[in-house]
C-alpha cells in the first residue's frame, strides 16, 4: 500500500483509489429513461447538478412502459454497456422510480451501482431541510423508501438461501435475520417519527391557529421548483429569504406580512412541486402543504422563460398535487414570472394563450403593481361594509380593525367607538357582536 506525505506532514495511506484529478467530478452519472415520448432528461440533469453529480450521457428509450424486470429492455442495456464505458461513467441513474427489482437486476447487468429518481430527490430534500419538521419529514420519506428495498433485498437473500441450501432445518440464515432485525429497527423508528411529527404539528396548528384567531386575509405561494416564488415573496413583501437556482430550495414553509392599500395580509412562501414527485414526499409534505390548502388566496407561480410544452406540464403538475392534497377551489390567480427574460413575441403568445394570468419579474419588478392591485381586488370582491360600535375598553379590537380595514372612518360617542369599514367578508363575522343594526352587505 503506498504510503505518502500529506503537505501537513502527516503520513496517510491511499487505498486502492487513485488520486483524484483536479476537476473531476468524483461521481460521474449516466441517465437513464424510458418513457412513452423522447425526453432530453434537462429536469434530471437540473435535479443531479443540485445534488452535486456531474452528468456524462443520457440515453432516452422510447417504450409504451418500462420493462418490468430491467426498467430498459435487455437489448437497450447491452447497447449502453460501451457507452457507459466510453464515458467513463460510475453511477446510473434512472429518470423514474425503480422497483427494488428493476435495481437489483440493472445493477448486476451493468456493474454499477444504479439510483433512481426519487433516490435523488429525496437526496436534495435531505440536503435542504433545516426545520425540526422538515428534517423528520425528509427521514421518514426516506426510511420508507428504503423499507421497500429492503423487502426486496429479503426475498431475495431468502431465495439464495432456499437455492444453497444456507441455514437449515429451523434455522435461518444469518443474513435474512440481520434483515429481520434491520427492518424491525427500521419499523420502530418509524413509528417513533410518526409520533415525534405529531407532535411538531399540532405545535405548528397552534400557533396556525393564534394566525387565525388574528384573521387576517392569506395569500400563499404555490408552483413548481425554482419559479421564483421566494424571490416573488422577498420582493413584495421585503424579506430576505433565501433564493437559489437550485431545485427544491425552500422546504419549509415561510409566512411573511405584505401591506397592500393599507390593508395587512399574510403571505406564504411553500415548498416547490416537480413532475414524477415521490409519493413518499407528497405525504410527508401534505401537512406543510396544509398552508396552501388554508389560504383564501393562491398565487400559482410559474416559470414562463420555459417553452410552452413544459409551462403546461410544470403547471399541471402543481395542479395534480394541490387536488391530491385535497386542495379545494379558492380562488387563484396564474402568475407567470421571470417575464424579463421573454422576448416581444413569447409575450404576445403567453398574453393570447393565459390571457388571465399575471406576467410580471421579480427580479425586475415588471408587472408587481398590477399584480397586487388584482390580489387586493380579489379580497375586495368579497368585502362587507360594516358599522360597530367598540366600547373604549376594547383598544385592541380597534387596532385590529385598523390593521384589517386600512381605512376607516370613527367617530367617538359617549357608548364608544363608531366605527364604519369595508372588510373581508370572512373577517366581518367575527365583529357581529358589535354591530350596529345589524350589518348592510
Ligand atoms: N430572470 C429572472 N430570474 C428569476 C426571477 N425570479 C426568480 N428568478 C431566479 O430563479 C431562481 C429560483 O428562484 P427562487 O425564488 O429560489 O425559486 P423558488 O420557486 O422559491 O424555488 P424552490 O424554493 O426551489 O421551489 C433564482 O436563481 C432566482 O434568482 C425573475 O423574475 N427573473
Ligand atoms: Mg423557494
Amino acid at each position: 500500500m503506498p504510503v505518502e506525505k500529506s503537505r501537513d506532514g502527516r503520513k496517510t495511506q491511499t487505498r486502492y483509489a487513485p488520486p483524484e484529478s483536479p476537476g473531476r467530478a468524483k461521481q460521474r452519472a449516466f441517465m437513464v429513461a424510458a418513457a412513452p415520448q423522447a425526453d432530453d432528461l434537462a429536469e434530471l440533469r437540473e435535479l443531479l447538478r443540485t445534488a452535486g453529480v456531474a452528468t456524462v450521457g443520457e440515453v432516452v428509450q422510447v417504450r409504451d412502459r418500462p420493462h418490468a424486470n430491467l426498467y430498459l429492455g435487455p437489448g437497450k442495456v447491452d447497447e449502453i454497456k460501451p457507452q457507459l464505458a466510453a464515458a467513463d461513467a460510475n453511477l446510473v441513474v434512472a429518470d423514474d422510480e425503480l422497483t427494488p427489482r428493476q435495481q437489483r437486476n440493472l445493477e448486476a447487468e451493468l456493474d454499477l451501482p444504479v439510483l433512481d429518481r426519487t433516490a435523488v430527490i429525496l437526496d436534495i430534500f435531505a440536503g435542504h431541510a433545516h426545520s425540526a419538521e422538515g428534517k423528520l419529514q425528509v427521514e421518514l420519506a426516506q426510511l420508507e423508501y428504503n423499507m421497500a428495498r429492503m423487502r426486496g433485498l429479503w426475498t431475495h437473500l431468502e431465495r439464495l438461501g432456499a437455492g444453497r441450501g444456507v441455514g437449515g432445518i429451523g434455522t435461518r440464515g444469518p443474513g435474512e435475520s440481520q434483515i429481520e432485525t434491520d427492518r424491525r429497527l427500521a419499523r420502530d423508528r418509524i413509528t417513533s417519527l410518526r409520533r415525534r411529527l405529531d407532535h411538531v404539528r399540532s405545535n405548528r396548528a397552534v400557533q396556525r391557529a393564534e394566525r387565525e384567531k388574528a384573521h387576517l386575509p392569506s395569500v400563499a405561494l404555490a408552483g413548481y421548483t425554482n419559479a421564483g416564488k421566494s424571490t416573488l415573496l422577498n420582493t413584495l413583501t421585503g424579506s430576505e429569504v433565501g433564493v437559489r437556482d437550485r431545485l427544491f430550495h425552500t422546504l419549509d414553509p415561510t409566512t411573511r406580512t405584505l401591506r397592500l392599500g393599507g390593508r395587512t395580509y399574510l403571505m406564504t412562501d411553500t415548498v416547490g412541486f416537480i413532475r414524477k414527485l415521490p409519493h413518499q414526499l407528497v405525504d410527508a409534505f401534505a401537512a406543510t402543504l396544509e398552508e396552501t390548502k388554508r389560504a383564501d388566496l393562491l398565487l400559482h407561480v410559474v416559470d414562463a422563460s420555459a417553452p410552452e410544452e413544459e409551462l403546461l406540464a410544470m403547471t399541471r403538475a402543481v395542479e395534480d398535487v394541490l387536488e391530491e392534497i385535497g386542495v379545494g377551489d379558492q380562488p387563484r390567480i396564474l402568475v407567470l414570472n421571470k417575464a424579463d427574460q421573454l422576448d416581444d413575441e413569447r409575450r404576445h403568445e403567453l398574453a393570447f394563450r393565459h390571457g388571465d394570468a399575471s406576467l410580471v419579474s421579480a427580479v425586475t419588478g415588471e408587472g408587481l403593481e398590477a399584480l397586487q392591485e388584482r390580489i387586493a381586488d380579489e379580497f375586495e370582491r368579497q368585502m362587507r361594509d360594516v358599522e360597530l360600535l367598540v366600547p373604549f375598553s376594547e383598544g385592541g379590537t380597534i387596532a385590529e380593525l385598523h390593521d384589517l380595514a386600512g381605512d376607516l372612518d370613527r367617530t367617538d360617542t359617549p357608548e364608544g367607538v363608531l366605527i364604519t369599514a369595508r372588510l373581508p367578508a370572512v373577517l366581518a363575522e367575527r365583529f357581529d357582536r358589535y354591530a350596529v343594526n345589524g350589518n348592510s352587505r
